[in-house]
């Protein structure tokens, strides 16, 4: 039976990872799967290009939310059961909530029958979990509670992070606040739980269950005043001999996180990959002010030119994440004497900004 599900989760939690590893893991051990990447942004997202440089069945719709498109999308899941799949999965932006209402009900009411829809999934991290057991509170937290409350299927990822016993805790928790979901635990990393998701999405199906998310009301929207994008696409060509492109990428993560950190901003995910025309590629990303920026992927040598592409979503107005970002980029290719050539930048906020 043909299935289709969304992963849904915040920023950074590990959505396209775990995309990238279901499908090949699926696709391997069971039947053809493909994955979409969707974002706000044009064409070119970084985790579409990620997902292809690693060998992965995957395509992107950009410029605007799922949740908006359902023709689109009703027309890529077909083309893709149309070429054999038997199971793909789309992500939303990392700060969406409502895709529960406006995709799985979308579907069904606009093509009713055509689309078998799997358990409504959200993937949530041990970081947040942490967090959110605290009960510190924060900006964010409307997003991170109500993306986890339109869950059927809650999956913990990125357990190697934890101990077994955190992992039963942090399952024990998720469970009792989210009664209505099921809560699995796995490793996009690592591999461990990919069977489990895997049969989950196949032999589960969505509740279709329709939460009050209190969706465009006044705490949705101050969540999302908050929250800018972030994209920036350029060409970097070395003035002389050639240079170190992985160490170049991780210096420029560095430098934006310097620069956002010291203007008393937060920023839950920027990823940022190159390329060379030969297809060698490395990607890093910078997880927030207080995590160390991790690599990825590295190039395999060194480089002459580079096709470079920044997306990011951070705690930011969009006027100065445009100035933060972009100066650095530019400040940290003079160091590498590198000659830019940007040919798409975007950056915007989410709600109404001052
Ligand atoms: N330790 C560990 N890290 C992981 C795992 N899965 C993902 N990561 C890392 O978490 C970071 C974010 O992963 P992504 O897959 O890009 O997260 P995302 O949810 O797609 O993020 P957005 O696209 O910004 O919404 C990357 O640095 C990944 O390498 C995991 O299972 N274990
Ligand atoms: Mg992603």
């Amino acid at each position: 039976m043909n299935k289709f599900a969304v992963f849904s989760g915040f920023l950074g939690s590990g959505k396209t990872t775990t995309m990238m590893a279901l499908t090949k893991y699926h696709t391997a051990h069971h039947g053809k799967a493909a994955m979409i990447s969707n974002d706000l942004g044009g064409k070119g997202l970084a985790d579409n290009r990620y997902a292809q440089f690693g060998g992965c069945n995957a395509s992107e719709i950009t410029n605007e939310c799922i949740c908006y498109v359902n023709e689109q999308l009703a027309d890529r899941l077909r083309a893709y059961y149309a070429e054999g799949c038997e199971l793909v999965v789309s992500d939303i932006p990392g700060f969406g909530v409502g895709a529960l209402d406006h995709v799985y009900h979308g579907l069904s009411e606009k093509f009713p029958g055509q689309f078998n829809l799997a358990p409504f999934t959200v993937l949530t991290e041990p970081k947040t979990v942490a967090h959110l057991r605290s009960g510190k509170g924060g900006d964010l937290d409307y997003l991170l509670n109500t993306q986890l409350v339109e869950a059927d299927l809650i999956v913990l990822n990125k357990r190697d992070l934890l101990s077994p016993t955190e992992v039963e805790e942090d399952l024990a928790w998720l469970r009792q606040q989210y009664p209505e979901a099921e809560a699995i635990a796995i490793s996009a990393l690592t591999g461990e739980g990919l069977e489990e998701l895997s049969q989950a999405l196949m032999t589960g199906s969505a509740s279709m269950r329709r939460p009050d998310i209190g969706y465009g009301g006044p705490v949705f929207m101050e969540a999302m005043t908050k929250l800018s994008e972030y994209y920036l696409q350029y060409h970097a060509t070395v003035c002389c001999n050639d240079f170190d492109g992985s160490a170049y990428l991780r210096d420029l993560a560095e430098a934006v996180q310097t620069a956002i950190a010291a203007g008393g901003y937060e920023i839950p995910h920027l990823k940022l990959l190159a390329w060379t025309a030969e297809g060698d590629y490395a990607k890093v990303d910078l997880l927030g002010t207080d995590r160390a920026v991790e690599p990825a992927h590295s190039f395999t040598g060194p480089c002459t030119e580079l096709a470079v592409v920044l997306n990011g979503s951070a705690a930011c107005p969009y006027a100065e994440l445009d100035n933060l970002i972009t100066g650095t980029a530019e400040e940290v290719s003079r160091r590498y004497q590198l000659e830019l050539m940007i040919f798409n930048k975007e950056c915007f906020g989410m709600g109404a900004q001052e």
